[in-house]
């Protein structure tokens, strides 16, 4: 008999899950296994996932096992292996009859979210569960959410993977190679554009980033501008977010975690800090991790970092360090 895995989407009538939900079954993701959904949305739009469900069915996955959709996170929670938090609410929108259109309203009213949630997995949850944060503010969330749970056994993450996702891209052309030839692309700090995605480190055909990159100009004001404000760029263009670069980023993310990670190499995901390159204390921030052959997700604790990549990490655990101040009372 196959085994089988449980995953938690919320968001899931969102655009991010209508490019994720279909990958998790389709058996690339989870390799072999049988994946039982649980979607979960707020009550005002649940129906519709009844239409996504159809759409699943129409699919003809072979690898999708029961599939239900709810606004209870609870009842969704039980016994899950995975979580992927994507609902969130978005910039702008009018809540509780008041525009969001600050940083410290958004931090708020998402970490409020984080908080409910966190309690239902670290109470309903797998001992060993994994759980990534996509919904912004990431980082912040994710913290909320750990925090809430008080269950150190499951591994929090908030997803960094499309930012190193973008920097593969833009180093594989300054390069002039494949993507595949880019390893070790590590985001440290915050999700948001303080990130800084680290050059020097990456491993190319054999050879450190920093041995290929010694143009400081373009590092300036093309690779980090262009990294950094990718997102703001999409959203400009497209009037949207990014969707289906996110799915894919949250599926590489899962497929990082649920595989050992091959030797000398890592991947990206922010984690709770450790001490670990002295970062701050108690903050959830971009990291290189590996998977070990027994499954479990580490800090990979080698990496040399330049006093030009200190100096930028240290401007992203700021930024985190005033998000977490913002939130205070919801991390008691
Ligand atoms: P959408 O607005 O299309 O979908 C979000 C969905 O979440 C909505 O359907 C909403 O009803 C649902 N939702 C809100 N609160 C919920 C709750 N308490 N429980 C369950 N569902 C809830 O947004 P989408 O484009 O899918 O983006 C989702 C989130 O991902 C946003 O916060 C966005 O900023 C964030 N992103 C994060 C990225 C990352 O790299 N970490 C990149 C892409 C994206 O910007």
């Amino acid at each position: 008999m196959k085994e089988r895995i449980k995953v938690v989407v919320t968001g899931a009538a969102g655009q991010i899950s209508y490019s994720l939900i279909p990958r998790l079954v389709d058996g690339h993701t989870f390799g072999d296994k049988i994946v039982d959904l649980e979607l979960v949305e707020i009550p005002q739009v649940v129906d519709k996932l009844q239409g996504l469900i159809m759409e699943l069915e129409d699919s003809n996955f072979p690898n999708m096992g029961n599939v239900n959709f709810t606004s209870d996170f609870e009842s969704a929670a039980k016994d899950a292996d995975w979580f992927l938090l994507v609902g969130s609410i978005p910039r702008g929108i009018v809540f509780n009859g008041k525009k969001i259109e600050e940083r410290a309203d958004l931090l708020q009213i998402n970490g409020g979210i984080f908080v409910g949630q966190g309690q239902a997995i670290g109470k309903y949850g797998k001992s060993d569960a994994k759980i990534l944060v996509v919904g912004n503010p990431a980082n912040t969330n994710a913290l909320i959410g750990r925090h809430a749970a008080g269950n150190d056994s499951q591994l929090w993450m908030a997803m960094t993977m499309l930012d190193s996702s973008r920097a593969r891209s833009v180093l594989s052309k300054k390069l002039n190679v494949g993507i595949e030839d880019i390893s070790k692309m590590i985001i440290w700090g915050n999700h948001s554009p303080t990130m800084y995605p680290d050059f020097e480190n990456i491993i190319s055909n054999g050879e450190l980033g920093k041995n290929l990159i010694d143009d400081m100009n373009w590092v300036n004001n093309d690779f980090l501008p262009i990294v950094q404000q990718r997102g703001k760029a999409v959203i400009d263009s497209r009037g949207a977010s990014s969707a289906t670069s996110a799915a894919k980023a949250a599926l590489d993310t899962v497929i990082a975690c649920e595989n050992p990670t091959k030797s000398g190499e890592c991947f990206s995901a922010a984690v709770i800090t450790d001490g670990s390159y002295n970062l701050p204390h108690g903050i959830v921030c971009g990291m290189p991790l590996m998977t070990t052959s027994e499954g479990s997700v580490e800090i990979v604790r080698d990496i040399v970092l330049s006093d030009f990549a200190k100096e930028k990490i240290k401007i992203s655990t700021n930024e985190l360090i005033e998000e977490r101040s913002a939130v205070e009372d919801l991390l008691k």
